[in-house]
């Protein structure tokens, strides 16, 4: 019998400026993983399109709007938490509008592919740096 377990689909996106850097940010403190810097994004609401989750989680967090078409997939993450599994695409998009703000109060980075790995990340993140790496290498 396989044991049964509880899927969470949560977006995230490598925003990626004109230096070709990308946007990480630190969960905060208090939260599961508090301390740790990830990719923006979030849980998919029940009956919300993932694409709609990840602009509605970029305006909440971050203050900016992002078009569909300006999200492009590039590489997701399957991992096993120990009470639930998590499925994370990661899209990449260079064009917003509005400016970068930490609207939750989180710290923000905008680091090199290169230098993502001197920033702990959930171990769910890691294995999202090396396409990105390729990408912008
Ligand atoms: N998570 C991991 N890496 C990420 C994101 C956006 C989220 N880049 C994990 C942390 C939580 C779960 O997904 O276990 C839900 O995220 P949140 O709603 O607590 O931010
Ligand atoms: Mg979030």
């Amino acid at each position: 019998m396989t044991k049964s377990i509880k899927l969470l689909l949560v977006v995230a996106v490598a925003l990626i400026d004109a230096d070709n850097r990308v946007l990480i940010a630190q969960r905060p403190k208090h939260k599961q993983l508090g301390g740790l810097w990830e990719f923006p994004g979030g849980k998919v609401d029940p009956g919300e399109r993932p694409e709609a989750a990840l602009i509605r989680e970029l305006d909440e967090e971050l203050g900016i709007t992002v078009k569909e078409a300006c999200l492009a997939p590039l590489t997701f993450a399957s991992h096993a938490y120990e009470d639930f599994h998590l499925l994370m695409p990661l899209y990449v998009c260079r064009r917003w509008d509005g400016q970068v703000m930490p609207r939750e109060g989180q710290e923000l980075a905008w680091v090199r592919a290169n230098k993502l790995r001197d920033y702990p990340m959930p171990p769910a993140d890691i294995p999202l740096i090396p396409p990105l790496i390729e990408l912008l290498m």
